[in-house]
């Protein structure tokens, strides 16, 4: 019924409109979506689609200064509640522009969807200006894509491509069409059958959990004197019912980094993140822990350390997620015995909940307490970046709505180390490719995601650098963004890893930056700086409390970020 008054509608479109073309197709699906923004640059192959969206909709067209920062704006909006973020670029360039996006979110699992002009049919194939084979290059970085070289094409790939886009595990999706297709009249008669097959609502397969499974799956929990729940950002839905879980279990939980906030850092139980950069006590934990129970987590290398030697009391790990391609990876690549569960992480908490104990293992929470007493993070005394976070945590500690966007480096590590997180996507990062130079677009996303939340940018000076140029659209847009710079004048983590690794090079470690607060003025923006630690709670008081972009930079005295576990060490293996 449905698709038939869909169908309805658009057959009466077409005929009041006469021509419905390609641009007016994918207008009216984003509408569909409910897209208030799209994020881009303007060129040559797609300035035809550009003028429909000025003179046809209501979406948004938010210009930034390069189309990388485009990608990555769309994708900040997504990462907060997977809403779908959407980039548009021109060819050849602008699209080859585009390709870190797409792999950091095919690699965050953040749902995106790229479009961007190709040449024009008639020179397809040619080496004309600007061409590039775009799906050639986008194939490996996205879930799928499609090349457009028929006006009625779209009609088939623009629902498949959203779908797919928004079915878990989220992803991103490419849509290349050639130029002089944006302004082509769809022939309605082709139309027709196509819509039926693409008219479909998206569908979440969640496997039925077997009672035997659900028994095997309880009884080890029950049985386990030791067991840790390693919380990824796929157990993100089940926030409540995790929580709660954990209250009455009394289950020691980790985080990864993408996972930080799902249990309130509060809580006695939570064990704050694990892994490479972790705190000592979730590491520790792990290692002697006699069950995992990983849900929406991915084992990767940063959390696992050397996987020959994780977990090596553990001879099994029950490990939760409804992507089956991810279940069979995980079983494949860890060397302990998987118990997978194909579930979302809410259905399989309630369906746990009632059959696991609630019991106090003393003797393990007794540990657990004496590795959190022993083994603290580190107190750095000094302008300590570490200082900048304890601060701003204090200062944010009973607010909800603000989200904090990262660089990449040691003030990332250093802010998900020292922030005590209480809710989840509080902090929002380029977890799987470590992307330099998404901290400014992703808070632009998130401010266009939710612009009531406190959006700040938490950045390296290096990082900083490499997107500095979107102050612009900070500005031209009025975006009221926070922006932190952790200025330790250096590629910190990398000079870190140089000094311990590499005999001490300093080969590419501490580029010059300008002055961040000139920079700042040039482009219209509020500054100030820090150099005291006497000064950093006044500091943070204006960024906090600033009603207009602003930008703040904290002079630093380089540190190391410790716990860190080295390259091919186990996870216990950590320099303290
Ligand atoms: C695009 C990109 N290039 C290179 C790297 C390698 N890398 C990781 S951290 C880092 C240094 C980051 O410096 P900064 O942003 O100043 O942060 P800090 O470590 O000083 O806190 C580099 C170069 C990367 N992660 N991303």
């Amino acid at each position: 019924m449905k698709i038939l008054i869909y169908m309805i509608f658009i057959l009466s479109y077409f005929r009041v409109n006469n021509a419905f073309t390609v641009s007016d197709y994918i207008i009216n699906r984003l509408n569909k979506y409910k897209i208030k923004h799209i994020f881009g640059y303007p060129g040559g192959a797609n300035l035809q689609f550009f003028e429909k969206l000025n003179k046809n909709s209501n979406i948004s067209v938010v210009i930034s200064r390069h189309e990388q920062w485009s990608g990555h704006i769309a994708e900040g909006l997504s990462k907060f509640n997977q809403k779908l973020g959407v980039v548009i670029a021109t060819s050849g360039p602008g699209l080859t522009n585009l390709i870190t996006p797409l792999q950091d979110s095919l690699s965050d699992g953040v749902p995106l969807l790229c479009i961007s002009g190709q040449v024009s049919t008639k020179v397809l194939g040619t080496d004309a200006f600007q061409e590039c084979k775009a799906t050639s290059l986008t194939k490996a970085c996205t879930k799928k894509n499609y090349l457009i070289t028929k006006p009625e094409q779209i009609i088939s790939v623009m629902d498949e491509a959203i779908n797919l886009a928004l079915t878990p595990r989220y992803g991103p999706v490419h849509i290349d069409i050639c130029s002089d297709l944006f302004n082509k009249t769809i022939n309605v008669i082709n139309m027709y059958p196509n819509l039926i097959n693409t008219i479909r609502p998206i569908s979440i397969k969640s496997n039925k959990l077997s009672n035997k499974k659900l028994n095997y799956v309880t009884n080890l929990i029950n049985n386990s004197e030791k067991p840790v729940l390693i919380l990824g950002q796929g157990s993100y839905n089940a926030k409540n019912e995790l929580r709660k879980f954990v209250d009455d279990k009394k289950i020691p939980v980790t985080t990864t980094l993408h996972g930080l906030g799902i249990i309130d850092e509060h809580n006695s139980m939570s064990l704050k993140m694990h892994g490479m950069h972790g705190t000592a006590y979730a590491n520790y934990a792990i290692q002697d822990s006699d069950l995992i129970i990983g849900i929406g987590n991915r084992f990767d290398d940063r959390t696992t350390g050397l996987l020959s030697k994780y977990a090596p009391n553990c001879d099994k790990i029950i490990y939760v997620d409804n992507d089956n391609n991810r279940l069979k990876q995980i079983k494949k690549h860890l060397p302990h015995k998987v118990i997978t569960v194909n579930s979302d992480s809410k259905s399989f908490i309630k369906l746990i909940d009632k059959k696991v104990n609630d019991r106090v293992r003393y003797n393990w929470i007794n540990k657990i307490m004496d590795l959190k007493m022993k083994y603290p993070l580190r107190k750095e005394s000094g302008m300590a970046a570490s200082q900048v976070i304890l601060e701003l945590s204090k200062l944010l500690e009973y607010r909800k709505n603000f989200t904090i966007s990262t660089g990449v480096g040691n003030h990332q590590m250093k802010l998900a180390q020292y922030m005590t997180w209480t809710e989840p996507k509080q902090m929002i990062s380029s977890g799987s490719q470590g992307t330099m130079g998404v901290a400014l677009p992703f808070a632009i996303g998130a401010y266009y995601n939710n612009p009531n939340n406190d959006i700040f940018c938490f950045d390296g000076d290096g990082s900083f650098m490499m997107s500095a140029v979107e102050l612009a659209t900070i500005k031209e847009y009025n975006i009221p963004i926070k922006i932190i710079i952790i200025n330790d004048k250096s590629l910190q983590m990398v000079n870190m890893w140089q000094e311990i690794y590499y005999d001490k090079c300093k080969l590419g470690n501490s580029p010059k930056n300008p002055s961040f607060k000139k920079m700042a003025k040039g482009f219209g923006i509020k500054s100030i700086s820090c150099s005291s630690p006497l000064t950093i709670k006044r500091a943070l008081k204006k960024v906090i409390n600033s009603k207009e972009p602003i930008l703040c930079e904290f002079l630093i005295d380089k540190s190391w970020c410790t716990p860190f576990v080295g390259p091919g060490k186990a996870l216990d293996e950590m320099i303290l």
